[in-house]
């Protein structure tokens, strides 16, 4: 059995640290987790401590320590295949590439106005014309994948992939800030929503002692 550790930020406010947690949850694999509070005094030594980056997320794996969201995900998909975290058909896994990839590179807009807030509701707020811009595009993007997926399950590309990973943290923001969504990207807002891993990753945020006034 593998070892893992995955060192991650306050869950209600790390939005990169959701995506790589999401990630080992969905393999199905135990592992350890340790919650390193951000803004504090002392984040930077203790991540530093855990890894060389200084940021989280990040995941050890047998004594292999690997950082950077994406990174972490693809190492899972490569470890553990038969979660199914890649689509199995080859042009499907090209085109999850690009599409998590926007993300990981992309749409800074939505992340400066609508940072990621599961401790409060902020309908209305962050609603700037470059933010909406980057909504549109990943609701465009959203609807492209669904429409080729169709009745394979309810994600991106049928079953839970990286991708979905990826873009979880953007349908928290987009039920946080209360954005209008057309049918097809509301359906699959819920779908990642009603994720079990989801619901104890929300949970848990709630329990969390820390609130930042603007993470
Ligand atoms: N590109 C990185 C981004 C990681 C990142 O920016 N993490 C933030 C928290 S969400 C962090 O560690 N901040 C701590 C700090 O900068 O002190 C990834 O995909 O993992």
């Amino acid at each position: 059995m593998a070892s893992l550790k995955i060192i991650i930020g306050n869950k209600a406010y790390s939005s990169w640290s959701l995506r790589a947690w999401l990630g080992v949850s969905m393999t199905g694999e135990p592992f350890e987790e340790l919650v390193i509070p951000l803004d504090e005094p002392d984040t930077r030594a203790r991540i530093l401590a855990e890894s060389p980056s200084g940021k989280v997320p990040a995941l050890q794996i047998d004594g292999t320590v690997v950082w950077d969201s994406l990174a972490i995900l693809e190492t899972l998909a490569e470890r553990f295949p038969s979660a199914g975290l890649l689509p199995e058909d080859g042009e499907a896994r090209a085109r999850m590439r690009a599409v998590s990839s926007e993300m990981h590179a992309g749409f800074a807009p939505l992340r400066r106005d609508m940072p990621m807030d599961l401790k409060r509701d902020r309908h209305g707020e962050g609603h700037t014309p470059e933010a909406l811009a980057d909504v549109r595009r990943v609701t465009e993007l959203w609807g492209d994948c669904r429409q080729r997926s169709g009745s394979a399950g309810p994600f991106l590309f049928g079953r839970f992939t990286i991708a979905d990973a990826m873009y979880a943290p953007v349908v928290t923001r987009l039920l946080t800030y209360g954005v209008a969504l057309d049918p097809v990207s509301d359906a699959y807002c819920r779908a990642i929503d009603d994720l079990p891993a989801m619901q104890a990753w929300r949970a848990a945020a709630l329990a969390e002692p820390w609130t930042l006034e603007r993470p």
